[in-house]
């Protein structure tokens, strides 16, 4: 009976907009079906810098470097900052990833979600870690191995893993309460704890349906560990010091 509750509830989470969000759903859902290794909130906390630091030697990937990495050249070819379709096929064909050209241009639409047309350097991440994820899809037949993309399985597996313990109820979406939740565990007793955990989802939650998917996850990371264009941030900073403003005055 307690199933047939679980189910119903699960049920009136987001529709996935397309194909693709539909494939990563699934896919949360049987990776979540194995568990995570993660035991608490603060130790997702605890590895940000490690995180940071493996994503940051991406930016090699990223860019335009020559001959000096072994990819030969990034993927932005013309150096112009973000990476238009074309070269984003050219990359996944020097990673060796086998994606058909729909799934390129799916995943590329996917995360392609700053004004300016072209995937940034946040933007690269969180797609590449969708890439990841996708190749444990048993559809894709994927090969389990990177090409020149060192020490990022782990980093992206820690990603999947915090994911996987904020979903407590493994329906493939975090929602707010799974949110506070998780963060009060860690600091049990603290009053603040709660607000902060409403700040978090609301960072996480860019579509404002009430539940954060693994996409929107991956994008608050880029942020929560700093790798995000600092000229994107400004204006939220902005927002959130106003925020810290009226706390004070509380
Ligand atoms: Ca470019
Ligand atoms: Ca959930
Ligand atoms: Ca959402």
């Amino acid at each position: 009976m307690g199933a047939a509750v679980a189910k119903s509830s699960s049920a009136r989470g987001a529709v996935p907009e397309s194909n693709l969000e539909a494939r990563i759903l699934e896919a949360m859902r049987r990776r979540e079906a194995q568990g995570c290794s993660i035991k608490s909130f603060n130790s997702i906390i605890l590895k940000f810098p490690k995180i940071d630091q493996s994503l940051r030697k991406c930016k090699a990937t990223f860019e335009n470097f020559g001959e000096h990495h072994a990819l030969c050249s990034g993927a932005d070819e013309d150096g112009n900052g973000v990476i238009d379709p074309q070269e984003l096929k050219h990359c996944f064909e020097k990673l060796e990833i086998s994606f058909t050209d729909e799934e390129i241009n799916d995943l590329f639409d996917a995360c392609d979600i700053s004004e300016a047309k072209g995937i940034k350097f946040n933007e690269f991440i969180v797609l590449l870690c969708l890439v990841y994820f996708l190749r444990e899809d048993p559809a894709a037949h994927q090969s389990k191995s990177w090409k020149g993309m060192p020490n990022l399985d782990s980093t992206f597996e820690t990603l999947v893993d915090a994911f996987v313990f904020l979903d407590k109820n493994k329906d493939g979406y975090v929602s707010r309460n799974e949110m506070v939740d998780a963060i009060n565990e860690t600091t049990s007793g603290e009053r603040s704890s709660g607000r902060i955990a409403m700040r978090r989802f609301e960072e996480m939650d860019w579509d404002k349906n009430g539940m954060v998917n693994f996409k929107e996850f991956l994008f608050a990371f880029t942020r929560w560990v700093g790798i995000e264009d600092a000229d994107d941030y400004d204006s939220d900073k902005d927002a959130e010091n106003n925020d810290n403003d009226a706390e004070n005055d509380n």
